[in-house]
């Protein structure tokens, strides 16, 4: 290719920048002050995010690991031949590699994610490891509408997800993401969900702060993430991660406390924080087998199947959706 076209091909800077400094500087102006947890999740976030899946004190991705491989065939027996299985936020991949190796009528993959480099560079190693597989990433914001490729419109559909990512949602927003889910599946779709259940404090408190501080680090890289993309001058040494179970509402909260009173600059504006003030970072919402089954069924969806490890840490659903207009909320 000359030189020229080249030049004209290269990409736009990121398109989705101004966004990210709009939603950073309402966070920041807001009272509490909050980000949202989607932000985490650039190249970097997402290495971070990879090493907590291995820390020893992260239960939730080795107890969904052992549930997929323990009832990979039964899952499999659920999705329809030739199907598109369509994974929101699927990051390594390492739990689709399960499913697709149990469920061969699975005709194309979906992965639907917006950390980028991840996302290609998984894409390439499950296309090496299932060569008749299309394998068709979409880098995309999945509380957004997004388009399918062509090549996949006609095919039956499949959802897969894992990693009880469901339960950074708020319990409203879950369900409004359940509901677009269904439009996207179709009537009688087949969704496969990872969902954290409820557990004991010290097992909740001691996932989201390990002993090796991967998780700060995971935390405070929201700070740095700023500081590279936006010009921001945050010191990350004078805030602190914070995550404790907050049991009235059922989940874990990450913050990031500043540790003194001081001010940071952001694209020429100002944000003051107090002595010991947070940024709510993330909330992970931890759910029974009860309050989850009632959320899917409020959401459009039955409970076709559910599963467990043997300590009730974690729980894999197969739900199928029903299209009825008069509960759809359409
Ligand atoms: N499914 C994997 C990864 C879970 S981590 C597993 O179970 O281990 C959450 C993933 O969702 C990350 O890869 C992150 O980049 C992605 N993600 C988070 N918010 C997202 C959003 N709004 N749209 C698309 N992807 C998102
Ligand atoms: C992706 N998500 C389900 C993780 C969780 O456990 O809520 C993100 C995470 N935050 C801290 N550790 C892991």
């Amino acid at each position: 290719m000359p030189a020229l076209a080249r030049v004209a091909l290269l990409p736009e800077p990121h398109p989705s920048s101004a966004t990210f400094a709009a939603d950073v500087l309402a966070g920041l102006k807001a009272e509490p002050k909050t980000l949202p947890a989607k932000y985490f999740y650039d190249h970097a976030g997402s290495r971070l995010f990879e090493r907590i899946t291995e820390l020893p004190e992260y239960y939730p991705t080795r107890t969904e690991l052992g549930i997929l491989e323990q009832h990979a065939a039964d899952i499999a027996r659920l999705l329809p031949p030739e199907c598109a299985m369509i994974e929101f936020g699927s990051g390594s991949c390492k739990k689709a590699s399960i499913l697709l190796r149990a469920a061969p009528q699975v005709a194309a993959y979906l992965p639907v994610d917006i950390s980028s480099e991840v996302l290609h560079h998984e894409a390439d190693v499950l296309r090496r490891d299932f060569p008749k597989l299309a394998v068709v990433p979409l880098e995309a914001d999945f509380c957004q509408p997004f388009e399918l490729p062509p090549e996949v419109t006609m095919l039956p559909r499949a959802g897969f997800f894992p990693g009880s990512t469901i339960g950074n949602f708020e319990p409203h927003e879950a369900c409004t993401f359940l509901r677009n889910a269904g439009r996207i599946l179709g009537p009688g779709g087949i969704f496969i969900i990872g969902v954290d259940l409820v557990k004991d404090r010290a097992i909740l408190h001691a996932a989201y702060n390990d002993a090796a501080g991967v998780t700060a680090k995971f935390n405070l890289n929201i700070l740095a993430r700023i500081n590279r993309e936006l010009g921001g001058n945050f010191h990350l040494k004078c805030f602190e991660h914070h995550a404790f179970f907050n049991r009235e509402r059922s989940r874990i909260e990450m913050h990031l406390a500043s540790i003194k009173r001081q001010k940071v600059k952001i694209r020429g504006e100002t944000i003051e924080f107090r002595s010991g003030e947070t940024i709510h970072t993330e909330n992970s919402y931890k759910y029974t087998i009860k309050s989850f089954s009632a959320l899917a069924r409020g959401s459009g969806w039955t409970v076709r199947a559910s599963w467990t490890d043997p300590n009730k840490y974690f729980a894999v659903y197969a739900l199928r959706y029903q299209d009825e207009p008069s509960r759809s909320g359409r």
